[in-house]
This record gives C-alpha cells, structure tokens and sequence, in this order.
C-alpha cells in the first residue's frame, strides 16, 4: 500500500506545455514569470514556447506540444480567430487546452477545458465610466486618441468595445483618432507622435489599451512639449509598476487593473481536471480593481507587477 500511494505521488508529475503571446509588455512578463514559478514550484515539468506575437508560431508550438504527448497545454492565443483546426487537433490527441488570459472566437467549447482570464469588455467599461465622471462638469467637446492593442485580440477588441459603450452615451465625446500601438511602448510613442503631429493642441484626452503603450505615448507628449497628465488626460490598463510611476510623478492619470499573477490558479485548474477528472466551469474571472493618481504614492511599493 505504501508502494502504490508512492507510484500515485509519481504519476502526479505532469508535463505542461505553454505557448504564450510574446514578451510585448510589463505585463506580459510577469504573466509569464508567474506561470513559469507555479507550474515547477508543483513540482511539473514545463515546456514553454514564446509566440513573438505571431498565430503562426503558436500554431507550430501547439503541434509539438502535440507530438511530444504532453499531459496539458496552456495556451494565450494572440489573436481571436484562425486557431480551430489546432485546437481540434489537440482534442484528437486526447489533450486538454487551457486557454489563458485571451479567449478565442470559436463556438465549439469543447475545444478547451477553461479559459481563465480578465474581462476586457469591463476594464473598458472601467475606463469610460472614469473619463465620464472625470469630464462631468466639461462641456465638451472632449477629444480623444485612442491607442489600440494588437489588431485581432481579444484585448484590443474588447476594451474598445466597453469603452465606446459608455462615451457613446454622452454626445461630447469624440474618438478622432484610432490605431494600433501594438502592446507595445515603442510603438505607442510612434504612434502617439503622429497623433500629436496631425492634431496636436486640440488632443485631450489619450485611452491606451495598456500601461506601456501609455508611458511610450507619454513620452512622446512632454517631447512635444505638452504635459501628460494635465494637458491631455492618461488612462492605461493593466496597473503594472511603471503605470504607478508614472502616475506618482503626475504623467498619468488613472490605470484600470488586469491581473496577470494567476499562475498559481491556474495550476490548481489544471491538476483538478487532469489528475482528479474534474469537469471545470468554461469560463473563470481573474478579479480586478481601478488605481487613480491620488493613491499612486501609497500602493506603489505594495505592487507586485
Ligand atoms: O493588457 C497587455 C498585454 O492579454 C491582458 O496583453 C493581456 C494584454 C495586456 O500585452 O499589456
């Protein structure tokens, strides 16, 4: 008997394989480090594929992962649609996905076992209802810039839904200019500076998809000689350190929260399902808050991404 709940122990060791997005963001790499720790600190064997932001690289990786018969794939698909054929292949072979922090637009959910992630309709909803308030006395109008995440994820898709959702009750506000930054901050201060160049003063406020795209932006905004924050309006998401910063030194105003610490969550998800047959809900939230400049200074060093 001792012998076989020592064989149990043995047969508990699973081989995960993870195909992440990328590295584009702060909040990307501490996605990655949370997942990486919580998986060997169970004492699982990781294989971890880094994606680079292109479906074609997942699609590679989710084959491997496939031929090397691992127990579980964790997988963060960059963009929403294009990944059926992969996933069902994953289902021939008997292997369940767990899709993490991005979701797909597939109809067949049986396509994976759960997806964890944040809300994105809501953290845009989130953002909306602060400019709303924050602009309650302006009588507009009020223009805004919008720096979109990666064309075709989940993320950029949703937090402009939410957001237009709530400005487009109130008549004042304007979107005049909307394109990608691409998660990242080199490319949210390009962006931001033709944003800047072709429409300049009459800018008021700029809603970034994430934090880094808004700190390269706000970059871009002092080169121009205007002052971020108070000049044009900041709103990020994620509330990564560098979003605490910049709003501690006054750059930026409010970051809407999305939490990638979920490693350990997910773990649990994934032994509860392969090594105990559990059925999982499809769908699980990470939960979230929303930080302004006001309490920067103070939650700063209790941040921990
Ligand atoms: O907001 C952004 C990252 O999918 C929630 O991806 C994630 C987003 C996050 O690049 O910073």
């Amino acid at each position: 008997e001792g012998e076989a709940s020592g064989d149990e122990g043995a047969s508990e060791k699973l081989v995960i394989g993870f195909s992440q997005v990328g590295a584009e963001s702060e909040w990307r790499t501490a996605n990655t480090e949370s997942m990486k720790a919580a998986i060997t600190d169970a004492g699982h064997e990781l294989k971890f594929s880094d994606g680079q932001q292109k479906q074609e690289n997942q699609i590679k990786a989710i084959r491997t992962f496939i031929t090397q018969k691992v127990d579980a794939i964790v997988f963060s698909p960059v963009v929403e649609t294009g990944f059926e054929t992969v996933l069902q292949e994953a289902k021939d072979a008997g292997i369940p996905v767990f899709l993490a922090d991005r979701s797909v637009d597939i109809e067949d959910d049986s396509l994976w076992a759960t997806f964890l992630g944040s809300d994105f309709v809501e953290e845009g909803r989130k953002a909306g209802n602060w400019l709303v308030e924050e602009m309650a006395d302006e009588e507009g109008p009020v223009n805004i810039v919008e720096l979109q995440g990666t064309v075709g994820s989940a993320p950029a898709n949703d937090r402009k839904e939410g957001f237009e959702e709530i400005i487009g009750d109130h008549d004042k506000f304007e979107i005049i200019k909307s394109q990608t930054g691409e998660f990242t901050r080199a490319k949210g201060k390009e962006v931001m500076e033709a944003f800047l160049k072709s429409d300049g003063e009459n800018i008021d406020v700029l809603y970034a998809h994430n934090d880094d795209m808004a700190i390269g932006a706000i970059q871009a905004i002092e080169e121009y000689g205007l002052k971020p924050g108070e000049d044009i309006i900041v709103i990020g998401v994620d509330a990564v350190k560098g979003a605490f910063e910049a709003m501690a030194a006054g750059k930026m105003n409010v970051t809407i929260e999305c939490n990638p610490l979920f490693g350990p969550q997910m773990v649990e998800l994934i032994e509860k399902h392969v090594i105990d047959g559990e059925e999982l809900e499809k769908r699980i939230a990470v939960e979230e808050s929303m930080y302004t400049m006001d309490q920067a200074e103070e939650l700063l060093p209790t941040r921990k991404y």
